[in-house]
């Protein structure tokens, strides 16, 4: 294949909002082509920001998947809010996803108040078309949509089934400027592969649970051993209440077993070894409000040792 010349190679940043369930991770996963964003049908799913990056002859795209829009109470859903705030800056494009068969559009007004600040350009992504029988639906849609913010344009696209996923690149890329190449061509997403080792497991949970469990419910890895022919894992699952240890080990330990077997297959997809898995449920009380947990499950805070930690403010 002929090179590019350098100077038409484009390069840029990307950041993918909207409200929770609007389809952002199945997207990124779409894009990158590898599962790195954990993806389930309950709201809240991403709770930090997940880098994918794609590479192609005419550039390369730093996409960054954010944490849905939603009200904050407590200290959790505030980090994830400050993770969509900062994803905000010094970016070349934001896609703005929506649901296009649940729009819910007064909720979208609400969230597009943190769109307010910024002069980055906004192109509308109508997702999950493939829900929508009759298109002529999305037209007043698109009106509609175009009432509450002044998007660049609209593009309807299906994140599941990858109905007009070519023409949303082509449209990302227009918006790029001409630039380096940013990382080599092989590399996906920052993640380290531990924490997303207890991102898999942290899905399988949301899959399998219902009301207030997903959003109680943190993973964290407490072994993680490499022997010649498979990789031992250890992984505690935090709850914050003893009902709800109940559910998660489930009769005679069913759910925790089904847990283990569902995550074990795509450890094991990912690690490229046998993967011999263990969850153990633990309460901690309140955990979604208390710092030093936090930062545990923040792989970025585990990384820069020189970041300063927050302090714990009382009630
Ligand atoms: N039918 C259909 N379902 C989709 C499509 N895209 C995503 N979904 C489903 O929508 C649900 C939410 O998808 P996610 O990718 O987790 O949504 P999200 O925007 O990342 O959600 P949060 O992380 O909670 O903010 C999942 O059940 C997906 O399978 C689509 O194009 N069509
Ligand atoms: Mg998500």
């Amino acid at each position: 294949m002929a090179k590019q010349p350098k100077s038409k190679y484009k390069s840029g940043f990307v950041s993918l909002l909207g409200r929770p369930n609007a389809g952002k991770s199945t997207l990124l996963n779409a894009f990158v082509g590898e599962k790195i964003a954990i993806v389930s049908d309950k709201p809240q799913t991403t709770r930090t920001t997940v880098q994918g990056v794609i590479s192609e002859p005419r550039g390369q795209v730093v996409f960054l998947d954010t944490p849905g829009i939603h009200r904050t109470d407590t200290q959790l859903n505030k980090r994830m809010m400050d993770a969509v705030r900062g994803a905000l800056d010094a970016r070349d494009l934001l896609l703005y996803l929506i649901d296009a068969a649940r729009p819910e559009l007064e909720q979208q007004r609400q969230a597009l108040e943190f769109l307010q600040r910024t002069e980055t350009p906004v192109v509308l992504v109508l997702n999950k078309v493939d829900r929508i029988a009759d298109k002529r639906e999305l037209l007043p849609l698109i009106e509609k949509s175009m009432e509450l913010y002044p998007f660049r344009e609209t593009v309807p696209v299906s994140a599941l089934t990858g109905d007009n996923l070519d023409e949303l690149r082509k449209v990302v890329f227009s918006y790029l400027p001409n630039g380096p190449r940013y990382f080599p061509e092989d590399h996906l997403t920052d993640q380290p592969e531990r924490f997303l080792a207890s991102e898999l497991i942290r899905e399988k949970i949301l899959q399998a649970t219902r009301a207030e469990v997903p959003h109680s419910v943190a993973v964290a890895i407490e072994q993680w051993l490499e022997e010649p022919k498979l990789t031992r894992i250890s992984a505690n699952i935090l709850v914050e209440r003893a009902g709800q240890k109940g559910i998660l080990i489930g009769a005679k330990g069913e759910m925790l077993k089904r847990i283990g077997s569902e995550a074990r297959p795509e450890l094991e997809k990912m690690l490229g070894t046998k993967v011999y898995l263990e969850l153990f449920v633990k309460v901690s009380t309140g955990w979604r409000d208390k710092t030093n947990v936090l930062n545990e499950l923040d792989w970025r805070a585990q990384f820069s040792q020189a970041s300063p930690v927050e302090p714990v403010i009382g009630e």
